[in-house]
C-alpha cells in the first residue's frame, strides 16, 4: 500500500472467526451444522419449518458465547483504537467476537444475540432460546425470530457502508469468500470511488482480481502483522 491513508473500510466475514472455532459456511460442502443453506437461511425455509430453523439458531447461539476471540479480532480493536483517521468496521458475521475483543462493528448481517419481533420489528438483545416462543419484550406478540439476515431479505445499514466505501481511501476484506452480495461487490464500490483494496484471506476469494493486492494465509495471523504495519506508517 503506497499512499497515505486516512479513511479505512474494512469488512469481514466466517474466515476471521474460524481459529475461534466457528466454522465457515462453504468450506464444509455447502452444509451448514448438517443443513442445507434454503432450510435454515431463508424466510422461505423459516415459514416452512419455523421449529428446524429456531432449533438451529439456538444451538449456535448458545455455541457462540463458548468462544472466545483470537489474535485477529483484537489486532482490529487495537486498529480502531488506536489509529488516528476515519475507520468502519463492517462484518458479514453474526458473533460477537469483534464486540468481545472491544471493537464496534456494523453487523450488516445482523447478530446471533439479539431477536427480532416480526410483528412490531423491535430487535431484543437475547442470550436464551426462541424454540419455545417467548412473547415480545415490546409488543408481546409470540413472534421472535432471530435477528439475522437471510437470503432475499435487505442486509442492515447499507447506505451507510455505501457512503463510507465512497470516501475510503483504504477497502480492506478480511476472510471472506465473495460468494454473497451485496458485501461481494464493496471492492469494485470502493475501487470505483478511488480507493486502495486489500484481501486478507485464507485462499484466493471469488473475487480476488478486483483487489489491488492480496495476502493468503491465517488470519490470526495476516491480520495482526498488517495492522502493526499501518500503526508504524
Ligand atoms: C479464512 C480462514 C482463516 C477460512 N483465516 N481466512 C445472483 C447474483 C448476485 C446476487 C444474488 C444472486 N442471486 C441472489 C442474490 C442475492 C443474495 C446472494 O448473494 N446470493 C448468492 C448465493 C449469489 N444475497 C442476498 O439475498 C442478500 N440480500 C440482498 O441481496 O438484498 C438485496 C440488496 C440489493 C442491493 C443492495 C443491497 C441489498 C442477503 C444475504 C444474506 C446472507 N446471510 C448469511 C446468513 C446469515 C445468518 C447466519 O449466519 O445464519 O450470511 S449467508 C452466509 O454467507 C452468512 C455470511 O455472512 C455470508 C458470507 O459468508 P462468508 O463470511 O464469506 O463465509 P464463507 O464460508 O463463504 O467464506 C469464508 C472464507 O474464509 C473462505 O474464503 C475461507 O478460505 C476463509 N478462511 N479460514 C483467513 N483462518
Amino acid at each position: 500500500m503506497s499512499r497515505s491513508i486516512e479513511n479505512i473500510v474494512i469488512l469481514t466475514g466466517a474466515g476471521i472467526s474460524a481459529e475461534s472455532g466457528i466454522d465457515t459456511f462453504r468450506d464444509a460442502g455447502g452444509l451448514w451444522e448438517q443443513h442445507r443453506v434454503e432450510d435454515v437461511a431463508t424466510p422461505e425455509g423459516f415459514a416452512r419449518d419455523p421449529e428446524l430453523v429456531q432449533r438451529f439458531y439456538d444451538m449456535r447461539r448458545a455455541a457462540v458465547q463458548e468462544v472466545e476471540p483470537n489474535p485477529a479480532h483484537h489486532a482490529l480493536a487495537r486498529l480502531e483504537r488506536e489509529f488516528p483517521g476515519e475507520l468502519l468496521l463492517v462484518t458479514q458475521n453474526v458473533d460477537d467476537l469483534h464486540e468481545r475483543a472491544g471493537a464496534s462493528p456494523l453487523h450488516m448481517h445482523g447478530e446471533l444475540l439479539s431477536a427480532l419481533c416480526a410483528i412490531c420489528e423491535a430487535r431484543h438483545r437475547w442470550t436464551g432460546t426462541l424454540i419455545e416462543g417467548p412473547p415480545c419484550p415490546a409488543c408481546a406478540a409470540k413472534a421472535l425470530r432471530p435477528d439475522v439476515v437471510w437470503f432475499g431479505e435487505m442486509p442492515y445499514q447499507m447506505d451507510r457502508i455505501y457512503r463510507a466505501l465512497a470516501s475510503c481511501d483504504l477497502f480492506v476484506s478480511i476472510g471472506t469468500s465473495g460468494a454473497v452480495y451485496p458485501a461481494a461487490g464493496f471492492v469494485q464500490e470502493a475501487k470505483g470511488h478511488g480507493a486502495q483494496t486489500l484481501e486478507l484471506n485464507l485462499e484466493p476469494s471469488e473475487g480476488s482480481h478486483w483487489f489491488d493486492e492480496s495476502r493468503h494465509g491465517r488470519a490470526g495471523e495476516l491480520v495482526p502483522e498488517w495492522v502493526g504495519e499501518v500503526l508504524t506508517t
